[in-house]
C-alpha cells in the first residue's frame, strides 16, 4: 500500500521535473519533493513505525527513489546553468552553444571587451621591408643567397685568395664539413657580398639588385657590433655606371630614409673587392654629432662600405670590365634604426626583451 504510493509519487515527480524550465521553478519542485514537510519525506519518516519486514523493502525502495530525486536535481541544476541568461553581460570563461546564444534576452554591448593582444613585425623585419621597398622603387630587384656558404664565394671570388690580409676583418666561423669533391669549406657567410658572384654568374648586365639577409662574425660584441646582424647588399652593373651613379643611388636612399636634414658623410675605404672603395656614415642622432658612447665619440655611425665593382671580380663571372663597370655597397641594417630612434645598443635587438620589442 505505501509501497504504491511511494511509486505514484515517484513517477509525478520525475514528470514534472521534466518540465522545469528555470531557478525558481527547481526550486520549488525541491521544497515539494525533498523539503521537510514534503509528503515523500513524511513518507520515509513513517517507515518507523512499519513491521520490520513492510519496513525492510519499502525502505530500501523508497531510499533509491530518494537518491534518484537528488541526482535529478543536480542535473536539472547543471542543464540550466549552462543555460544561463546574463543580463549585464557574458562573463570570461563561459562557453555558449548556439542555442544558448539565442536565448540571450540582453547584453550589454556598452561593456569594455576584452583585449586582444596582437603580434608585431621585428623592427629589423620593419626596416628590412622599408629598405626594400625604397630600392625597389629605383628599379633594384630583391634577391637572396644562403647564409651557410662556400668559402669560395665569401672570400676567393671576391679578390680575397687564402692568406690575404684583408680576410681579417671577416672574423669567420667556419663549418666543420668536407665535401666528397675534395677541400672545399663551408662557412657562415660573413657579409652579404658572396651574393653578388651568385647573381653575376647567373644574370647578365645590365644587372640591378639588392640582397637582404643575416651575417654572421667570430667578434666579441659590443654597443654597435653583434655577432649576428643584417646586411643589405647592392649592387648595379652596366655599361657606364660611374661612381656618381653609386653617390647619387646612396644619397638618395638616406634622404628617403631619415629625411633631407641628415647629415651624410663619404670616404674612402679598402675593401679588396671594389676599386675605389668608400664608407659612408650619417650623423648621430643620439649625440647630434657631438660625440657620445655609441658613436664612439666620433659624432659620426657608419652604415655601410661600397665601392666600384673590381675589375678582377667582373673578369671571374665573365663580365667582361672594358665593357662593363659597376657599383656595389654593403649596409649594416640594425644602425639603421639605431640612427633613427635613436637606439643606444645594438644588443638589444636580439635580447628578447618584450619591453624593447613592444616600442616598434
Ligand atoms: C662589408 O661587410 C662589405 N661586404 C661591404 C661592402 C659591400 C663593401 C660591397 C663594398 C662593396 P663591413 O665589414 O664594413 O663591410 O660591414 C658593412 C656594414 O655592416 C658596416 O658599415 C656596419 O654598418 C655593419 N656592420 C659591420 N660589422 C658589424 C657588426 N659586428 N655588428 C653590426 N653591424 C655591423
Amino acid at each position: 500500500m505505501i509501497l504504491n504510493q511511494v511509486e505514484e509519487l515517484a513517477s509525478k515527480a520525475f514528470g514534472e521535473l521534466d518540465k522545469v524550465t528555470d531557478a525558481k521553478e527547481l526550486e520549488a519542485w525541491r521544497i515539494r519533493y525533498l523539503g521537510r514537510k514534503s509528503t515523500f519525506i513524511q513518507i520515509l519518516r513513517s517507515l518507523a513505525t512499519l513491521p520490520l519486514e513492510e519496513r525492510r523493502s519499502v525502505g530500501a525502495r523508497a531510499n533509491e527513489i530518494k537518491e534518484a530525486f537528488e541526482a535529478g536535481l543536480a542535473e536539472k541544476k547543471r542543464s540550466l546553468e549552462k543555460q544561463t541568461i546574463y543580463p549585464l553581460g557574458i562573463p570570461s570563461g563561459v562557453a555558449f552553444g548556439k542555442s544558448s546564444l539565442v536565448q540571450l534576452k540582453s547584453l550589454d554591448v556598452t561593456l569594455p571587451g576584452q583585449q586582444v593582444l596582437l603580434g608585431r613585425l621585428h623592427p629589423t623585419t620593419q626596416i628590412l621591408d622599408e629598405i626594400c621597398e625604397i630600392f625597389s622603387n629605383m628599379g633594384f630587384q630583391v634577391v637572396e643567397g644562403p647564409e651557410v656558404e662556400w668559402e669560395y664565394y665569401n672570400f676567393e671570388a671576391l679578390n680575397m685568395p687564402v692568406d690575404h690580409p684583408a680576410r681579417d676583418m671577416f672574423a669567420t666561423l667556419w663549418v666543420d664539413f668536407k665535401t666528397r669533391a675534395g677541400n672545399r669549406s663551408m662557412l657562415l657567410r660573413t657579409h652579404t657580398s658572396p651574393v653578388q658572384i651568385r647573381v653575376m654568374e647567373k644574370l647578365s648586365p645590365p644587372i640591378r639588385v639588392i640582397a637582404p639577409g643575416r651575417v654572421f662574425r667570430y667578434e666579441a660584441t659590443d654597443a654597435t657590433h653583434e655577432w649576428m646582424f643584417y646586411q643589405v647588399e647592392g649592387l648595379a652593373v652596366d655599361t657606364n655606371i660611374t661612381l656618381a651613379d653609386l653617390k647619387g643611388t646612396l644619397f638618395e636612399f638616406a634622404r628617403r630614409l631619415f629625411g633631407k636634414d641628415r647629415k651624410c658623410r663619404f670616404r674612402c675605404d679598402y675593401f679588396p673587392f671594389v676599386e675605389p672603395g668608400v664608407e659612408v656614415a650619417i650623423d648621430c642622432l643620439v649625440c647630434q654629432g657631438d660625440g657620445c658612447r655609441l658613436c664612439s665619440n666620433s659624432g659620426w655611425i657608419e652604415i655601410l662600405g661600397a665601392g666600384m665593382v673590381h675589375p678582377e671580380v667582373l673578369r671571374r663571372v665573365n663580365i667582361d670590365p672594358e665593357v662593363y663597370s659597376g657599383f656595389a655597397f654593403g649596409m649594416g641594417v640594425e644602425r639603421i634604426p639605431i640612427l633613427r630612434y635613436g637606439i643606444d645598443d645594438i644588443r638589444l635587438f636580439y635580447s628578447n626583451d618584450l619591453r624593447f620589442l613592444r616600442q616598434f
